[in-house]
Formats: structure tokens, sequence, C-alpha cells
């Protein structure tokens, strides 16, 4: 049978489907013959400008939407290389997700230098206040599939990319200052415990389930870093409201080769802010990507995101008179020994332009490092200098993985490395070996090492380690694991210390082996009395006798800087506040709440029961979301002008009601009216300092009021 002939030509008005048309079956009243001629030219050229459709090869494509067949209800054929290749490269999209972290959101920014600190580095970045760098930031849970949702308990990952003019320097780390885990050794089988249990394939994304606390349970070093995650630093409102910590101790070594220990920290601008974890788990259904639309609507609005870069520095000397070594990842320094002097800000200023080529494929690398910066001995941070640059191989697939533009550093770049699975650099010239006297024949020779300016390694060992001996053993200064843990717990709120024991009773109560419950309550014993029994309270148990420690645990002073209460922002900055009105509210009240609050820098979302323009007192309004998609979780504060005929017709909606009782039960500040009032009967909200007429609320701000939670909770 003949082929059909499939140029634009060839089309026809009366089967505006036919081969060339560029029109589907589904594409009703559009196609027709007529339609397609009038966009194309004569020579082909598009009239409107868009570009021509090709293959990989550069090939037009003539019709993008019938594959190749012998006949018109013929069977298709295996010589149509435009639908093999179409087909072949989405077979292909994905690529292997990380093996941790796996779910994350991604921006660009700038990195600017407040403070000059030639002192402590050289790093030609710090010589000079007002130094800039472009900066990417990828932000991420752990435990999660690359699909799951954005608000499990769980450690955030904050990994930020700095292109120096030396060279990427990428500070790979987390919210949480301290992690798991002393030796990298432990990664494998700590990430095999929390990910989805391997028989049954879930849970997904969470940490309450038997092989995590088995894990835990058996590893006290994992208590400090346990403590956090179970705090509300796990559960983030957002990832504009997140710290970051460099975690382990690196070292600044300035152009006299003198070396300082170094932690980082980066501070959010915005304050730090979470939620309960009612609201976590409401949101994980209401909004899946809450946290990666958050950080995209603030960026595209204008809203940039901004973050203070801090050090807290120390010396040998001061590190080895500790109780703790600084060299354990699992262990702090609070902020009350060594203060945080701020040497930088970064701004998150430019959304993605692909979310796959950008975010995806970004390869961050602890060991990407500049001149004036360097590693310790950390056994933690030793081993991940290894295994980031070997999961990209398997992830991205080719050892060439640094000419993908998001990870390719924006400064030169030569070398002798050749080759490889997808190598997009044509070096010119024989010279791919090093030494060569190419040079003398006129030929190009290749870059060369430079001693003055190149990155040479701190030399000095620790003083408490000459390096001698090859030993497989944990250091005796790691010994201690409970006083950390201790240290955070009693720094919290009362409030924050009932939501760390409730979130241990919740994940606990998911763990159906009760040796590992009861393992579990013997360490809590070391780190606080109180905490033990209000967990084994919640969980209805005995406490069992304390688990024996390796080393006695010691009172450390108290540290505010640890809780999130203690530092509480009263502010509407990067707030969002959701707006109920319905038919008949009141224009005028809504525009003025509306003005005053985005004076204040918070943003105003409105919420109706329907989407559409509504006829209102005052004039029209249309609301930004329907209430049945807007629940009050995706707000900070909520307010409401509606007239009690609107209201009265609300109250047999369970949404409605929910709208009122969740944010009572989550704490957060509600403005209302008379209107309103019957529908806040209903939904038992009662009058106290944070629920108040619309007119005072932006006077209290979108604040939370904890000292209402007993009444909406029973914490152990
Ligand atoms: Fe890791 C990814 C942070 C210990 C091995 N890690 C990864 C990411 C962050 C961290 C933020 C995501 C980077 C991105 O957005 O692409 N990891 C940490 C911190 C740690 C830590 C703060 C302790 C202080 N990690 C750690 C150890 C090992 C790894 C001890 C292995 C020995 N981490 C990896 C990895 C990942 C990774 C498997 C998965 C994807 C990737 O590296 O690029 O290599």
């Amino acid at each position: 049978m003949p082929k059909r002939d499939t140029s634009p030509s060839n089309t026809n008005a009366l089967n505006a489907f036919a081969p060339g048309s560029g029109h589907t079956p589904f594409d009703e009243g559009s196609g027709n013959a007529g339609e397609t001629q009038q966009v194309v030219s004569k020579n082909g050229d598009h009239k409107d400008g868009q570009t021509h459709l090709t293959d990989n090869f550069g090939h037009r494509i003539s019709d993008n939407q019938n594959s190749l067949r012998a006949g018109e209800r013929g069977p298709t054929l295996l010589e149509d290389f435009v639908l093999r290749e179409k087909i072949f490269h989405f077979d292909h999209e994905r690529i292997p997700e990380r093996i941790v972290h796996a779910r994350g959101s991604g921006a660009h920014g700038i990195f600017e230098v407040t403070q000059a600190i030639p002192h402590l580095t050289k790093a030609a970045l710090f010589q000079q206040a007002g130094n800039e760098c472009p900066v990417f930031v990828r932000f991420s849970t752990v435990a999660g599939g690359a699909g799951s949702v954005d608000t499990p308990r769980d450690v955030r990952g904050f990994a930020v990319k700095l292109y120096t003019e030396q060279g990427n320097w990428d500070l790979v780390g987390n919210n949480i200052p301290v992690f798991f885990i002393q030796d990298a050794m432990k990664f494998p089988d700590l990430v095999h415990s929390v990910k989805m249990e391997a028989d049954r394939g879930y849970p997904q994304a969470a940490s309450a389930h038997d092989t995590f606390w088995d894990f835990i349970s058996l590893m006290p070093e994992s208590l400090h870093t346990v403590m956090w995650a179970m705090s509300d630093r796990g559960i983030p409102r957002s990832l504009r409201m997140i710290e970051g910590f460099g975690v382990h101790t690196f070292r600044m070594v300035n152009a006299k080769g003198e070396g300082k220990f170094v932690k980082f920290h980066w501070k959010p601008v915005l304050g730090i802010q979470s939620t309960t974890w009612d609201e976590a788990v409401k949101l994980a259904g209401a909004d899946p990507d809450f946290h990666r639309r958050d950080l995209f609507e603030a960026i595209e609005n204008g809203d940039y995101p901004q973050w203070d870069l801090g050090i807290q520095v120390f010396d040998e000397a001061w590190a080895a008179k500790q109780a703790y070594d600084v060299l354990d990842a699992t262990k702090l320094i609070p902020e009350e020994d060594i203060p945080v002097e701020i040497i930088g800000r970064m701004t998150l200023n430019r959304n993605v332009d692909n979310f796959f080529a950008e975010t995806e494929q970004a390869a961050f690398l602890p060991s990407n490092i500049i001149p004036g910066i360097d590693f310790t001995n950390d056994p933690l941070l030793q081993g991940r200098l290894f295994s980031y640059l070997d999961t990209q191989k398997s992830r991205l697939g080719t050892t060439n993985f640094h000419q993908i533009p998001i990870n390719a550093p924006k400064c030169p770049f030569h070398n002798f490395q050749r080759d490889g699975m997808m190598q997009t650099q044509v070096p010119v010239g024989r010279a791919n070996y090093e030494p060569n006297s190419l040079g003398e024949a006129g030929e190009t020779t290749g870059p060369r090492a430079c001693p003055e300016t190149g990155f040479t390694s701190f030399t000095a060992n620790d003083e408490r380690n000459d390096g001698s001996e090859k030993l497989r053993i944990r250091a005796e200064a790691f010994a201690d694991h409970y006083s950390q843990p201790r240290l955070f717990y009693r720094s919290q709120t009362e409030n924050e210390q009932a939501h760390i024991c409730a979130a241990i009773v919740f994940e606990l109560s998911k763990v159906t082996l009760e040796h590992v419950r009861i393992r579990l309550l013997s360490r809590l014993r070391n780190i606080d009395e109180s905490l033990a029994e209000r967990v084994a309270n919640g969980l209805a148990m005995k406490l069992p006798p304390k688990a024996k420690v390796a080393k006695e645990p010691v009172d450390m002073k108290v540290s505010d800087a640890l809780s999130i209460q203690k530092q509480a922002r009263k502010t509407f900055e990067g707030r969002k506040v959701g707006i109920l009105f319905a038919e008949g509210s009141d224009k005028a009240g809504i525009d003025k709440l509306k003005g005053e609050i985005e004076k204040a820098g918070g943003t105003v979302f409105l919420v109706a029961p329907e989407i559409g323009t509504l006829k209102l007192k005052g004039g029209e309004l249309s609301a930004d979301g329907q209430l049945a998609g807007s629940p009050s979780v995706t707000f900070d504060a909520i307010a409401s002008i509606i007239m009690p005929d609107a209201a009265d017709k609300l109250l047999k909606d369970a949404g409605a009601i929910q709208w009122f009782a969740d944010a009572y039960a989550h704490c957060k500040t509600i403005g209302h009216c008379k209107g309103t009032q019957v529908l806040l009967d209903k939904a038992n909200v009662e009058k106290d300092e944070g629920v108040v007429p619309w007119e005072d609320m932006v006077k209290v701000g979108p604040i939370r009021h904890w000292k209402r939670e007993p009444k909406v909770r029973n914490l152990p």
C-alpha cells in the first residue's frame, strides 16, 4: 500500500486530523488546512517566529501528532524514526533518584560578603566586604522518594553551591547542626533503617517505624540528632524559615598558613518557624508540594528569601578543653560559648528555568572546597568526601557530570582528564599528558599546576593525633552520647518539650516491637528523667531501668539559641494570611485588612466558597482559592469577613467549620467579625489573645499562641 504523503501541503479541510494537519482529534474546531497554511510561509518558515520542531539531529518534523502507518488503519512502521526517537528519549527521561535527599527544591541566588575575614582565610571571596558570587541552593527532605510530600517529620537538607572565582565551594549541610552517626561506616545502616522497610516497601518518608527506632535505640550516639528531629525543627513551616548548618567542624586557613577551626551557620532573615504535627500531617494532603510551592511563589513574587552566613571560630587549644570532641558530628558548639559572627548574606532571587536540568541534575560534593577552607579529621566528613563523588556517577551516569551547566564552575577549568561518556568538550591538540615538551615544537602544552595559588592542604595534624597508627577505633573523646541531647531538651520552652515528648510517643506508637520501645525508654532516662517519664506515660508503659552509659553525661549550661520559640519573630514578612469572604461581605473591610497586612510585609490569599466573581457590599471580588482547596493549614493566620446569612450557609459545610477549628488547634491568630461568630461557636473556638476582631489582627501579628495548646491537645 502506498504511504501517505505527510507534508503540510497534503492537509485538507475535510480531514482536519490528517497527517500534517498539526491537530489532534481532541482539538475541536481549530483545525483546518487553511489555518496551518497561515502560520507557515512559502519557504517553510514560521511567520509568527516560532522555532521549528526538529528531531535530535536537526531534521524538521512535519507532523507531531500521527505516527507513520501503512494505510489509514494499518500497522505502524518501524521506519518511523520520528516516533522511535521520541519514545526512546521519553523512556529514559527518569534518572536514578538520590539515594537520600531525593525530594528537593532548588533556587539560584547571590552570596555577598558583609565582613571581610582575611585574618582567618585566604579565600579570595572573603578578602573584601562586598565581594559576591552566584549560588545555587537545594533544600530537601532525607528519607522520602523524589515524589514524596514536603512536610513529613524529617531533617531538611540545606545544600549550597557557591560558584567562586576560585572554583565551586559546596557547603552541603542540614537544618540541624548535628548528625545521627559519628563515622561514615554507619551511613548505609542508618539510611537503610529509615527508608521503607525492605520486605514491605513502606512507610514512605517516615521515621515512625520499627527498623528506624530499632537502629536508633541501639546507637546512643544518634540520640542528639533524634531529639532535634523530634522537635519542631523536624516539621518546618517553610524552607525560607529554616536554619542551615555545615554540621562538621571545618578549618579556615589564612595567607600565613595559620589554621582555625570553624563551624558554618545559615540564619534565616525571616526567623525560624515550624508547624504543629497535626498541621504537617494535614498539609501533606492539602498540598504535597507545600514547601516547593512556597519557595517558588515567594521568589516569583520578588519576596526573596535571605540567610546570613555566620561562623563560630575557635582554635585547637579551646577545642582540647571541651568535654566533647569538636570532630564529632553528633556534637554542637553552644552559641553562648562561641558566638556566631555574621560574615555574609545569601539571597535567593531566581527560580530554576527547568527543574530537571538544574535541581535534579545538581550534584553537590563536600569535597568541593576552595583555597583557604579545609577539611578536618571528622570521620564522618572524611567518608562523605568519597561518597558524593561516587554517587554522581550512578545518578548522572558519567564522570563528566561536572560539565552539566548547573554543576560546572563559573571560572575556567582545564586539566588532562579526557574522554568518558557524554564528553561535551573538544580539547584541542595532543597534549593530554604532563610533563610534555610539545611547546618547544610550537604546539599547545595544556595547563600546569600552580604552587602559589593552587589548593594546598593544611599540613598540621590534630595535636591529639599524630596519625602514626592504623586503627579501626572510635576516639575516647566521642564517648559521651547524652550531655548534648540533655542540653537540647533542657534548652527548650515547656511547650517545645511537650512537642518533643508527643513526637517520640507518636513515633514509638508506630513501633510494633516492644523491646525496641523499652530500649529507647531506657536510653531516654539518661537524657532527662522527666522526658522518659512523659514518654512512658504517653505510651502507657512502665519505665525500664536506665541504660548503661559509656561515659557519664554532664549538665551543660542551657542555650536559648537552640529553642525556636525563644527566638520567635513577630513579623508578617514571609507570612501568608487567608481571608475568607462570601457573597455580601464588606469589600471595604477586606480591602482595608489586605492593605494593612501587605503594608506589614505579609501576603494575603482570598478564600471564598466559590472561585468566580462574587457580589459584595461595595463592589465585586473574586477569590484566589476556593474554600475546599484552601484549608487553613496553608496559612500562618486567618481572618473572615462575612455576613450572618452567608455564615449560616457555611454552617452546613464541614470544610468551613474545619477551617476555623484547625486554625484554632494550630494556635494561629484568628481575626473574625460578628457574622463569623456562629461558625466559631460550632468550631469550638474560644476567645483568647489570638482570637480577635479582624481590625486588631495586624496588631497581634501572625504568631502562634502556644498558651492555647493545652486546651486543644492532650500533650504528654
Ligand atoms: Fe549526605 C546527599 C547532607 C552525611 C552520602 N547529603 C546529601 C544532601 C544533603 C546531605 C543536604 C543532598 C544534596 C543535594 O541536594 O543534592 N549528608 C548531609 C549532611 C551529613 C551527611 C549534613 C552529615 C553531616 N551523606 C552523609 C554521609 C554520607 C552521605 C556520612 C556517606 C558516607 N549524601 C550522601 C550521598 C548523597 C547525599 C549518598 C545522595 C545524593 C548525593 O549525595 O548527591 O552521597
